[in-house]
């Protein structure tokens, strides 16, 4: 074999700052192992159906869990005792994650999806987990509700990992996106695509166009715009799964803007503010891209609660930035 293989381990480590106290590089090697032990079991999902339903126990007599409660739970489990959180929160609990007691609590706040795209778990389409990182507002205290809402802004971390024909981490910490792909045979997490950025010129829009009669007219001529209907055509095509991190993926690779706006019954749309939409847009920006709510950049918005939702338009900058404007002239 040619060349030096270079693992997650050994690409954050080689990558971390000169003064770091290695808290941080450990919990990414932390949601690494999680995303390890998370895959194994999204792999094997449809076998787990035949062994037994939901809600049923299985051969060795446990009950089986459904797989979003237990991704949550492996990486809550991963995390609560490192020494390196002082809190969390995830999309299956309702509020703060506090640290227990009876651990050390760190300076670092972990906000999560664990499995995001839950319609497709069913189904074997991709699926993924979605995570980004803060510090905490003070060190010195446990933590705190104002710990964990924060814009992404002041994100020093955040990431995904895609469950689909192969298993793979990106991950950014304010010095470019690079993405690994996890080899079963090693049960490690190879550097397979460091500095990712959107190509250009994009090649894709992904949105669920069956909702367009619920969208307000500006949003209704962005759809026009990016099917080349309303002149100067972006010469885009159209790809929907229907997951927000294979969307999401797929055009950090390709180039494209993936879309959930606001609908009339639904003014702040679906996808949750704090651990979906903002770590995907500080990930988009390190990789050249841009995310609004249609109004502002998604990293600006300050969260007033945990499971907060927001619109979102995210990808390629020329194409997100073309919504704002047309989101401005509608409201004049
Ligand atoms: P899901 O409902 O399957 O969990 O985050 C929610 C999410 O998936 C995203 O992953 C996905 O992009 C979006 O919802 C799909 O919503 P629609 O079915 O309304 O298009």
């Amino acid at each position: 074999m040619s060349g030096a293989v270079n693992t997650i381990e050994r690409f954050i480590l080689e990558n971390q700052p000169d003064y770091a106290r290695g808290e941080f590089t450990n919990l990414l090697y932390d949601i690494a192992l999680a995303a390890k032990l998370i895959a194994i079991k999204t792999n094997r999902a449809g076998l787990v159906n035949i062994l037994g339903e939901v809600g049923e126990d299985n051969i060795q007599g446990e009950k089986q869990q459904k797989l979003d409660v237990y991704a949550d739970d492996i990486i809550f489990r991963m995390c609560d005792h490192t020494g390196r959180l002082c809190a969390m929160a995830s999309e299956e609990r309702e509020g703060l994650i506090e640290i227990p007691d009876r651990f050390r609590k760190g300076s670092y706040v972990l906000v999560y999806d664990p499995l995001d795209g839950s319609s497709n778990i069913d189904v074997n389409v991709s699926i993924g987990t979605i995570f980004g990182i803060f510090r905490a507002v003070d060190w010195d205290l446990r933590g705190r509700l104002e710990d964990v809402l924060q814009p992404g802004r002041n994100m020093v971390g955040a990431g995904y990992v895609l469950y689909g024909a192969s298993t793979m981490l990106v991950y950014s910490t304010g010095m470019g996106v690079h993405g690994f792909t996890l080899n079963p045979e090693l049960g490690e997490f190879l550097l397979s695509h460091p500095n990712m950025s959107l190509p250009e010129p994009p090649a894709y829009y992904s949105v669920n166009t069956s909702y367009y009669r619920r969208w307000s007219p500006g949003v209704q001529k962005y759809l026009r715009w990016l099917q080349g209907q309303e002149g100067d055509d972006p010469q885009l095509s159209s790809r929907y799964i229907g997951s927000l991190v294979a969307d999401f993926h797929r055009n950090l690779l390709r180039g494209g803007v993936f879309c959930y706006p606001s609908e009339m019954n639904k003014p702040n749309g679906k996808l949750r503010l704090l651990y979906e939409a903002a770590p995907l847009a500080y990930l988009v920006e390190q990789a050249g891209g841009y995310a609004t709510d249609g109004h502002g950049s998604v990293l600006d918005i300050v969260p007033t609660s945990i499971h907060q939702l927001t619109p979102l338009f995210i990808g390629n900058r020329s194409l997100v930035e073309r919504v704002e404007s047309y989101v401005a002239e509608e409201e004049k």
